[in-house]
């Protein structure tokens, strides 16, 4: 799984993330303006960077706006015919398609919400990376935004897309309600600013860097840090409604990509089993209730975040085998309607 972000280990067995290198902004009088039917946003609905903008992108009522292409779940080898580039990734599959897993391991069809191609005829993330040049080492990952005129990527860093589409297509948004949500508003930025930056370090990138670690110690240690992040989190959550507050914000939309993946997938396979999300009594709730706003139930799909994870990478589950359960009850009542603060 060379050229994967499975492979980005340190000397001392620990996961280190690369960074994301098409930053570009929308920019009326740039080489980006924002435009509608311009830009295409390429997603996989198993990925939790990609749905944070897939919920941007409707919470300001933007889908008609953008194009949104989506992945197959489960990776495939993207140069198949070449037997020296091993490469396996992200692809477009018509759906109804039947594949398999990079190590030729299960039977995946391709539901009704993968798309056949995307953008450019394009039938693996790959091409587009490869189309625009995008240097060697970059990891061909989703989230990105697809420039259709000028053939190109504008940005694949989630956090910057999220923010993009909170601010930059405002005169494009389906109605006032819409163009009104604000994800990151001024009076609470530093605020999420601060927790954005130990929620990406020790939850959102945290569940990989213990699902990662090829070392004992380095799982240990991030296991310790993703823990008392999550007691952080619940102390927080037994105060305020919201993780920075009283409003709904982007470090909400953060932190519920990660948790909502947490008890189906991470604690079995990334080794997060010390405890589940719904056995604590604040976030549990917390997770129903955003789980239950339709902007981010919209951009969580169980199917494809379990056959992602159990079938994409085979040094870790070599037969791509998809465990049941454990099936949270996240229609439950959630009880978070204040009053705040507790
Ligand atoms: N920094 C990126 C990370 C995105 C990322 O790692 N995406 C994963 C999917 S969950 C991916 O596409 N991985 C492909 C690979 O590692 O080859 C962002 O937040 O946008």
């Amino acid at each position: 799984m060379d050229r994967t972000a499975v492979a980005d280990v340190s000397p001392t067995g620990a996961f280190a993330r690369k960074a994301s290198t098409f930053r570009n902004a929308f920019d009326a009088n740039g080489a980006h303006p924002p435009e509608a039917h311009r830009y295409v946003l390429v997603v996989s609905l198993a990925c939790p960077w990609a749905t944070r903008c897939l919920a941007a992108l409707r919470a300001k009522g933007l889908e008609d706006v953008l194009d949104v292409a989506v992945t197959h779940p489960v990776w495939g080898k993207t140069r198949p015919n070449d037997p020296n580039d091993a490469h396996a990734g992200w692809r477009f599959v018509k759906p109804g398609t039947v594949v398999t897993g990079p190590s030729g391991r299960g039977a995946f069809e391709a539901d009704a919400r993968c798309s056949a191609t995307a953008c450019e005829g394009a039938e693996f993330v790959r091409d587009l990376y490869e189309i625009c040049g995008a240097p060697t080492e970059q990891r061909f990952t989703v989230p990105l935004i697809w420039d259709t005129l000028r053939k190109t990527i504008v940005n694949n860093e989630s956090s910057e897309i999220l923010r993009e589409l909170n601010t930059k297509f405002q005169d494009f948004c389906s109605s006032d309600a819409a163009r009104e949500v604000d994800l990151y508003p001024e009076h609470l930025r530093p605020k999420i600013d601060e927790i954005n930056q130990w929620v990406y370090d020790d939850i959102n990138n945290g569940v990989y860097k213990c699902g990662f670690a090829v070392s004992q110690s380095a799982y240990d240690e991030a296991v310790k840090n993703l823990f008392s992040a999550l007691d952080r989190c619940e102390e927080l959550l037994a105060r305020s409604r919201y993780i920075a507050g009283d409003v709904f914000t982007e470090a909400d939309v953060r932190l519920f990509m990660t948790l909502i993946r947490f008890d189906e997938v991470y604690v079995v396979y990334f080794k997060t089993n010390k405890k589940f999300i719904h056995q604590y009594e604040h976030m549990g709730a917390y997770v129903r209730e955003l789980y239950q706003m339709p902007a981010l139930r919209r951009a969580t799909d169980f199917a494809h975040i379990k056959q992602h994870y159990f079938a994409s990478h085979p040094s870790l589950n070599p037969h791509a085998i998809v465990p049941c359960g454990p099936n949270v009850d996240l229609d439950a009542a959630h009880g978070r309607d204040g009053p705040y603060p507790r």
